[in-house]
């Protein structure tokens, strides 16, 4: 299915049925009294963050929805019926906005997280109501009020603690089956990944993690170059980053250095707070390098980059150096818990993104 991650969606949410002015008409009962029931509710729109859904597609061919109208008070005593609610299913992760005010209306971080959109109108009050002491045959009734209306903007920003970009082909998709139970396409060729892949990362029985997988990015992506930046907002969640780097690419004249700072300069384009991350790199394809020198050109090569912090050695091919690389995700992101708990969500959620 198409990976589609905003929509524009308008909602109109049911009128309250009116009340009505009825009066008792029986056989032998010559003046009945007012039995006008009151108006339905009109029905409401709700969202749903639903595990089992991972693109906001089926906004972009269902714009409009429509709740119905309760329905009206009859004589007898007799209430309308309340209009059915509408209820909107919506990946988790969704962030849901009114267009007009850009206000942020709902942010569905948990499966099941349920959040009324637009209330349906109340019914009217039928003359049974109006009764009084002093006036026993009221004729005033109300009509049902109006049901909320909005247009809203819905973007899908995926949940996930650890984000992969890198150049197309460096192995992320690679690296995020070997370590979880996702299972991306891995292909010799850029661009394989065209949407957002998550992937459970078990380091044991009670301690996990999720990563995003997001498509290749390349030197003018803010540009438009390749998929361009569209993808960089799914990483805009997650709290440390991994630029995953092909160590010996199919290119041997391929400046490493410069491609490394280059990719870092588009996160930066496109979003300094990105660019501010806590950022590692996961240096990849390793086994394809010689054994006794592999270290030390490693070594090299972060010392151009001029990187003091984490680096990995790793083969997602082979495994190597794989596991060390989740127990060190696993204890920094223990060590540096969310400041807002609700960013991330229970891992099991997610399960269904794979
Ligand atoms: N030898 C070796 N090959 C690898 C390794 N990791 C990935 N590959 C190969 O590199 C190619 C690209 O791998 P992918 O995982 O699809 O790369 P990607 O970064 O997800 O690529 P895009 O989705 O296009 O951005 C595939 O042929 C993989 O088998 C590795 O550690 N060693
Ligand atoms: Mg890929």
């Amino acid at each position: 299915m198409k990976f589609i991650d905003e929509a524009v969606i308008q909602i109109y949410a049911g009128k309250g049925g009116d009340g009505v002015a009825s009066f008792r008409r029986e056989k032998y009962i010559p003046k009945g009294g007012p039995d006008g029931g009151d108006g339905g509710r009109g029905g409401s729109i709700f969202a749903v963050a639903d595990r089992n859904i991972n693109t906001l597609i089926d906004y972009r061919f269902a714009r409009i929805h429509r709740a119905k109208k309760g329905q009206n008070g009859q004589g007898s005593d007799r209430y309308g019926k309340s209009a059915e609610d509408i209820v909107l299913r919506m990946p988790v992760g969704t962030i849901i906005k009114d267009i007009i005010t850009d206000e942020t209306i709902a942010d569905l971080v948990h499966d099941q997280q349920k959040i009324l959109l637009a209330k349906g109108g109340s019914g009217g009050i039928g003359n049974l109501h109006f009764k009084s002491s002093t006036n026993r045959a009221p004729r005033q009734f109300t009509h049902g009020e109006p049901g909320q209306e909005f247009e809203l903007k819905l973007e899908l920003k995926v949940l996930a603690d650890v984000g992969l970009f890198g150049m197309p082909n460096a192995g992320k998709s690679t690296l995020i089956r070997a370590i979880s139970a996702a299972r991306p396409k891995v292909a010799d060729y850029p661009f394989t990944t065209l949407q957002p892949n998550l992937g459970v990362i078990r380091v044991d029985h009670n301690r996990s993690f999720v990563m995003a997988d997001i498509p290749g990015l390349i030197e003018g992506a803010a540009e438009g170059v390749g998929l361009g930046h569209q993808f960089l907002k799914h990483l805009t969640r997650t709290r440390l980053l991994l630029h995953v780097i092909d160590m010996t690419p199919l290119n041997v004249e391929t400046d490493l250095v410069h491609e490394a700072q280059a990719l870092v300069k588009e996160l930066q384009k496109y979003d300094e707070s990105l660019f501010q991350k806590p950022r590692w790199l996961v240096l990849n394809k390793t086994d394809m390098m010689p054994e006794q020198e592999r270290d030390e050109l490693c070594r090299q090569f972060v010392d151009k980059l001029e990187w003091q912090e984490n680096y990995f050695i790793i083969s997602a091919l082979t495994g190597e150096g794989c596991k060390h690389l989740t127990y060190a995700i696993m204890e920094y992101l223990e060590q540096h818990l969310p400041s807002q708990p609700d960013s991330s969500i229970p891992e099991d959620e997610l399960l269904n993104q794979c």
